[in-house]
């Protein structure tokens, strides 16, 4: 076989790529330095013996960690059991975000509900309402999905500027996750839907008996009564022991805490779906039943919690995105504030409703970076600037801002919120 032909030929241009790609990497690493004590000396941690198999019944992370936590905004946290606290992006990777980091959303604290005393009823407009006990709950059919869900104020607080640093706060109110359930199908039809049912009111047990109507086209589509996260039972902040999936629309219609379904013939138009989670446009009108989320992206390294402290050469730039219509495609990244932009690698399994993991690797030259990630969805959807976002929706909105985000990353390689236009 000549060199030039066959597999052999496809191999070695591989391995050249490989060793290329090597190299840049090794770059990143010191050469060997005599001395350094991390190396030559015996470290603490060789020298005891460590903590046995019963002493981490439930595990935990390193305390080297302990700064990766959810956390709020003073400002916004006048009355803690009404409020929320934010997922830190900028320490995570992959897609899918541990349960203890998962942000909090809740309008009357976290309900502690003993599961032997929960029940789930459904009634109104079905031929029998049925009660049903956890127990009953664990012999239907299960699935598995991993789906975001976003509030639909995430992002709110920069309608009008750029205002919160860092990814955690700006576009920290989303989360990523398997769940277990029961498709909501199943549990309807186990009840009977009458001819006239065309909407459902999910309820939630906790203090604020938080509501939203369904139209009933999503509940028999890929709506789940899930009571699993991640493979371990919810945990009471995402709605211990059950909680209502809707997968790619807008978190507050997640019950958590789920007790009751209420099948009924039009809308509630209770106070979750009038007075919040509407969109105030500039002549006044509010945009009613906004459920999808449009597709949307941010860098999440570097950014304003994680700056670039390497100095200059090869930087790993990545991000997270999401479309609640299907899977991402393609992300497009710039570190010129537009000027170029670059297709991100996209890493990971690409899954309907669920959070995406892009890359981009490059050699920074030291001198200011503007950053922004643009996503694109199965749809064809492109995610816009805020100066687009603006032109349609004023300036009014808190809700569904999914507009490109900006860093400015200074020579230091400290990263800072703005905007450009
Ligand atoms: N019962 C109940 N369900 C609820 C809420 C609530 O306060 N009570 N908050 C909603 C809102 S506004 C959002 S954004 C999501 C937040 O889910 P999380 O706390 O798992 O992040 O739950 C929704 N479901
Ligand atoms: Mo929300």
């Amino acid at each position: 076989m000549t060199e030039k032909s066959g597999p052999s030929t496809t191999r070695r241009g591989f391995l050249k790529a490989g060793l290329a790609a090597g190299g840049a990497v090794a770059s990143g690493g010191a050469a060997y330095a005599a001395g350094d004590p991390a190396i030559t000396e015996l470290q603490p941690w060789m020298q005891y013996l460590g903590d046995g198999v019963d002493a981490r019944p439930y595990g935990y992370p390193s305390e080297f960690e302990s700064h990766v936590k959810r956390r709020n905004v003073e400002w916004l946290t006048a009355d803690t059991v009404s409020s929320v606290n934010f997922t830190p992006l900028h320490e995570l990777d992959g897609i899918i975000t541990p349960n203890g980091l998962c942000f909090e959303r809740h309008h009357g604290g976290i309900a502690e509900i003993d599961p032997a005393q929960h029940r789930l009823m459904i009634n109104g407009l079905v031929d029998k309402p049925l009660v049903f006990t956890m127990q009953d709950l664990m012999r239907f059919p299960r699935e598995n999905h991993v789906y975001f869900l976003e509030c639909a104020a995430n992002t709110g607080m920069e309608w009008r500027g750029a205002q919160l640093n860092g990814c955690q706060f700006t576009h920290g109110m989303i989360h990523n996750v398997m769940y277990t359930g029961i498709p909501l199908k199943l549990i309807l039809e186990e009840a009977g839907l009458k001819t006239n049912a065309k909407w459902i009111l999910p309820e939630g047990a906790d203090a604020s008996g938080m509501t939203r109507s369904v139209p009933m086209e999503k509940a028999l589509d890929d709506c789940l009564v899930a009571f699993k996260m991640n493979g371990e039972m919810l945990r009471p902040e995402q709605g211990y022991p059950l909680r209502l999936v809707v997968p790619g629309w807008e978190g507050n219609m997640w019950v958590k805490w789920l007790r009751r379904i209420e099948v009924g013939d039009k809308p509630w138009h209770h106070r979750e779906e009038t007075s919040k989670y509407t969109d105030l446009l500039e002549n006044g009108d509010a945009r009613r039943f906004t459920w999808e989320m449009d597709a949307k992206s941010v860098i999440t390294n570097p950014s304003p919690q994680a700056p670039i402290l390497h100095g200059k050469g090869h930087t790993v730039l990545t991000g997270v995105a999401w479309s609640g219509r299907g899977t991402i495609p393609r992300v497009d990244v710039t570190i010129d504030g537009g000027k170029n932009w670059h297709q991100a690698r996209m890493d990971g399994p690409s899954l309907t409703k669920s959070m995406h993991r892009f890359y981009y690797e490059f050699d920074w030259d030291g001198s200011p970076l503007l950053l922004q990630s643009r996503a694109h969805d199965s749809t064809g959807y492109v995610q816009p600037t805020k100066d687009e976002l603006r032109k349609f929706r004023g300036e009014n909105s808190i809700y569904h801002n999914n507009g490109i985000q900006t860093w400015y990353v200074n020579e230091k390689g400290i990263a800072e919120n703005v905007e450009v236009s």
